[in-house]
């Protein structure tokens, strides 16, 4: 019972902090060209959902090129019926080392998707790269897009400057930072889903009880995580507040 009840609060306060945390990242960028990573783990294989918001200035997009960061040496694009997908392949030179530790003298450099039907303006789209993150926790990743309209293009290149709040660019480059190895709401998930699928057969109650012994720190996590995120959440809207 016990057990279930602190569940239940580790679940109440990772919602709560996901809630916020969507709130003080969706406000600014929800407009962007943004990319929404699944795991920011070092060495993690992702999936980045690169995500298109709007037009440019009111006419729809034809093409969207985005441009991989040299850190990330395999992608796969996922297909998508509206659009053509195509990768462009660049040499190495030297030649580097893929996550196998096998020499490779070539890697995508940026994977451009073409319109079958323009995108009109008011309707998103989304397109899904399969890549392996690198090792270099704390690495800030770029992706810089060019978004391609009927009329006009908008270049989603800006990158801050030291001290620079990534907020003020106009047309920010897509960019997230790689995390701890193994440190991911993704792990957190697979956690949830794992203790999930233990009710009900013997061998599951034995891993529900060591899960048990666990809950206390996970809830704290969840917890101090939840406060973070209302500080968080709140200096975002605060700072937003102030420039309007
Ligand atoms: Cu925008």
């Amino acid at each position: 019972m016990r057990v279930h009840r602190a569940r239940r609060l580790l679940v109440r306060g990772a919602a709560a902090a996901a809630l916020v945390a969507l709130v003080a990242w969706a406000a600014p960028a929800s407009a962007h060209v943004t990319i929404t990573p699944s795991t920011t783990a070092a060495g993690a294989f992702a999936v980045l959902e690169v995500s298109v918001g709007h037009g440019c200035d009111g006419s729809p997009t034809t093409e969207i090129t985005i441009r991989m960061p040299p850190e990330i040496t395999s992608v796969t694009p996922a297909r998508n019926a509206l659009w053509d997908v195509e990768k462009e392949i660049e040499t190495l030179d030297p030649p580097a080392a893929d996550a196998h530790g096998n020499e490779i003298d070539e890697r995508v450099a940026s994977v451009t998707y073409t319109a079958r039907t323009p995108l009109p303006d008011g309707y998103r789209d989304t397109f899904g790269l399969a890549v392996q993150l690198p090792e270099d926790e704390g690495a800030t990743l770029v992706f810089p897009t060019v978004q391609t309209c009927e009329e006009g293009e908008s270049a989603w290149i800006e990158v801050p400057a030291d001290g620079q709040d990534a907020d003020e660019l106009e047309l920010p480059a897509p960019s997230f930072v790689i995390t701890a190895a193994g440190e991911t709401a993704h792990g957190t998930a697979t956690e949830e889903a794992s203790t999930e699928h233990d009710d009900g057969d013997d061998q599951g109650d034995d891993a529900g009880d060591d899960a048990g012994d666990d809950v206390g720190a996970w809830t704290i996590a969840a917890l101090v995580l939840g406060v973070l995120g209302v500080v968080l959440g709140g200096a975002a809207l605060a700072g937003q507040r102030r420039r309007t």
